[in-house]
């Protein structure tokens, strides 16, 4: 039962929005912080919640989605009157986890900023996930609430009992109530074509602004080396300095409309494509999942005003491989159309990003010949945000990442013997020098404002990711030459990366140990063009059992997120172990999968 229902009061035709009155002058007026200013040793720049940039653009439209657009204000009013609710059931506490499942809609916002609002930590939860892993998400935080919409409910019941916290259930109202008002009462074509007509309405909500300089503001599960998914744990101020880095490298403005088709559990969905619209009033598309067709329907914009064509896209490399498949399929006959669709690209959309995982060299290619675009590749990761990134203007190398975002410093180390490991490379946005020829490559560590604070409740495992001096260890190779920094792969074979999810192969394995028909298994990342990795299962099937992929994949289903599940599987009599009784993976991948080429 929603909560909800009978406290919103939605006023259709003639909605009256509540004047509001109060001292939230630092919201408003506040500056926003530059991020080439930012740094370490530098005095820290106050930190504004990113729902406190709502009323500077009060009746732009911040959000269109499946039903509709939003505005600013809309998606202001709704979070904050769910945000009392929060506290409400709260009983006034703050900083407590509040776990959230919601479609990629507008209810995701608002329950997040609904979190910001009441002082609390945002836990997004992934709908493709199955109950057990967002049971994990929900008792490993502590959630004291979990909240979904009446579309997801279903699944959320036993969950949150089983992690002992208590259910909220939206009434879709409050996202009606954020929609934008009927045509007379917009002000949108106004405020288009003067942006600073904008009168920046006193609306109130959040905590004082001292909270937020040091508050965590999410936690973004992640795969680790070991065991389940690690909580990472976001500041305000962590979110603000990744969101002002790539503004300004990547010149957010508001007339910017990005199109979204990527999962809101990770950073890249949630803060690159999310947030930084939301930042300078600019809109974000979005869209329920990713589908090859509807991402082309909106690059293409046939029918559609120009003022309300995307002029953004960001996606991982997987999306491209499938729009370029898509591409192939229907217009690989269609000379004219090809013809328009380089055009159309070429001209209305300004910027497009590959990023979470490597971009292959033939998809590069092959997008900038459909699209004229030669797509800007950038990395970054979750504890950490964007770290580098190739030029807005400029040479765009294929295969490599670019340069050090604003405000981010790096460094590229060799082990050595001893207690401190050879300094390579040093950089940051102001230039990188090369400090030892010794080594062409080395690990990639990363110091900024944006690195995250920790893991949730693992103190060891934080420790063991910084170095004694604060950079925060990536797990990647790196090598900087031409002026730039290329990855050349992950020091752990263990996490597997796959369509821009990173997966650890311990934990399927762990899973798939628990299999009654399984003897033994050792799961491997194969490489491949669409996928980047796929998971592959080598398995020792139990004395006279059968292992079959398709109902060890159905079997999966139900206890991993889907991108965990194996989709090779390999059965042999036993596993290849080294004389200390291990498996080499490299090794077995080479044994097992002849036709795989060398790396
Ligand atoms: C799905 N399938 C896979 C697969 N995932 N096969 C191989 N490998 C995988 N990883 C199969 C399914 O089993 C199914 O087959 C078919 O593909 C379609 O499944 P789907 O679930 O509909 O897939 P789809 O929606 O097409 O998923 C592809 C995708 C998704 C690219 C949309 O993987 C995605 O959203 N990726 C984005 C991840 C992301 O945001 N990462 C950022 C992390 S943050 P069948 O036979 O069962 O029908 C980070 C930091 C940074 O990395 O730098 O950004
Ligand atoms: P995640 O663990 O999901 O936060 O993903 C972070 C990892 O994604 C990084 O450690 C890299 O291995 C990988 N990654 C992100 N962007 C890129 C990129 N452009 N090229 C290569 N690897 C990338």
């Amino acid at each position: 039962m929603s909560l909800l229902t009978g406290r919103l009061v939605v006023v259709t035709g003639s909605r009256q929005w509540p004047v509001l009155s109060g001292c939230w002058k630092h919201a408003h007026t506040a500056t926003a912080p530059s991020p080439s200013k930012q740094s370490r040793d530098q005095p820290v720049e106050p930190v504004i919640p990113i729902f406190r940039y709502a009323p500077r653009h009060c009746d732009r439209i911040a959000l269109r989605d499946r039903h509709g657009d939003y505005t600013y204000r809309g998606v202001f009013l709704s979070s904050r009157q769910l945000a009392a609710e929060i506290s409400s059931l709260l009983g006034g506490r703050r900083n407590e986890r509040v776990a959230f499942l919601c479609p990629n809609d507008a209810s995701y916002l608002i329950a997040q900023w609904a979190c910001w609002m009441s002082g609390q930590i945002a836990v997004p939860m992934c709908h493709g996930h199955p109950p057990p892993l967002l049971e994990h998400y929900a008792s490993d935080c502590g959630a004291g609430l979990v909240i979904t919409t009446q579309e997801l409910s279903p699944s959320l019941d036993k969950v949150a009992s089983r992690a002992g916290s208590r259910l909220l259930v939206l009434d879709d109202a409050l996202r009606v109530l954020a929609m934008k008002p009927p045509a007379p009462l917009s002000r949108l074509a106004q405020l288009d074509e003067d942006p600073g007509a904008a009168r920046e309405e006193v609306l109130e909500a959040g905590q004082e602004p001292e909270f937020y300089s040091d508050a965590a503001a999410m936690i973004v599960y992640t795969a680790g080396t070991t065991g389940m998914p690690k909580g990472v744990v976001l500041t305000h101020s962590n979110i603000q300095a990744q969101v002002m880095s790539l503004i300004q490298a990547w010149e957010w403005t508001h007339k910017d409309i990005v199109l979204h088709a990527l999962p809101l559990h990770h950073v890249h969905g949630v803060v690159n494509v999310l947030t930084c619209p939301l930042v300078v009033g600019a809109r974000c598309v979005m869209l329920p999942r990713f589908e090859s067709s509807q991402v082309w329907s909106q690059l293409l914009a046939i029918n559609m005003l120009a003022s309300e064509r995307v002029n953004m896209f960001m996606a991982v490399p997987t999306m491209y491989a499938k729009l370029i498949e898509e591409y192939d399929k229907i217009f690989a006959k269609n000379a004219r159309m090809q013809e328009y669709i380089k055009s159309v690209c070429s001209q209305k959309i300004r910027l497009m990003v590959s990023g979470s995982s490597p971009l292959p060299a033939p998809v590069f290619e092959k997008w900038a010949i459909i699209t004229g675009h030669r797509l800007l590749e950038r990395y970054g990761l979750t504890e950490t945000g964007m770290v580098l990134s190739n030029p807005l203007r400029g040479e765009r190398q294929p295969g490599f990442v670019g340069v050090p975002l604003p405000g981010v410093e790096v460094q590229v180390v060799h082990p050595r013997p001893g207690p401190a490991p050879q300094v390579l490379v040093r950089g940051g946005s102001g230039g990188s020098s090369v400090q030892c020829a010794d080594h062409p490559s080395g690990e990639l560590q990363v110091k900024g404002p944006g690195v995250f604070r920790g893991y949730w409740n693992k103190p060891q495992a934080t420790k063991e990711q910084f170095t004694a001096d604060g950079w925060f260890k990536t797990g990647d190779t790196a090598q900087y030459s031409n002026g730039a920094y290329k990855i050349l792969g992950r020091t752990n074979v263990d996490i597997i990366k796959t369509g821009g999810y990173s997966v650890s192969a311990l934990e399927v394995e762990t899973h798939l140990l628990g299999h009654p028909d399984i003897r033994e298994c050792a799961v491997v990342g194969l490489p491949d063009i669409t996928w980047g990795q796929k998971v592959a299962a080598v398995v020792v099937a139990e004395e006279g059992r059968e292992v079959i992929l398709s109902k060890l994949r159905e079997w999966s289903k139900a206890r991993m997120a889907p991108y965990c599940v194996p989709t090779v599987l390999k059965v042999v009599d036993k596993l290849p172990k080294n004389t200390m009784g291990k498996v080499n993976k490299k090794d077995l991948v080479k044994q097992l999968f002849p036709e795989i080429p060398a790396p």
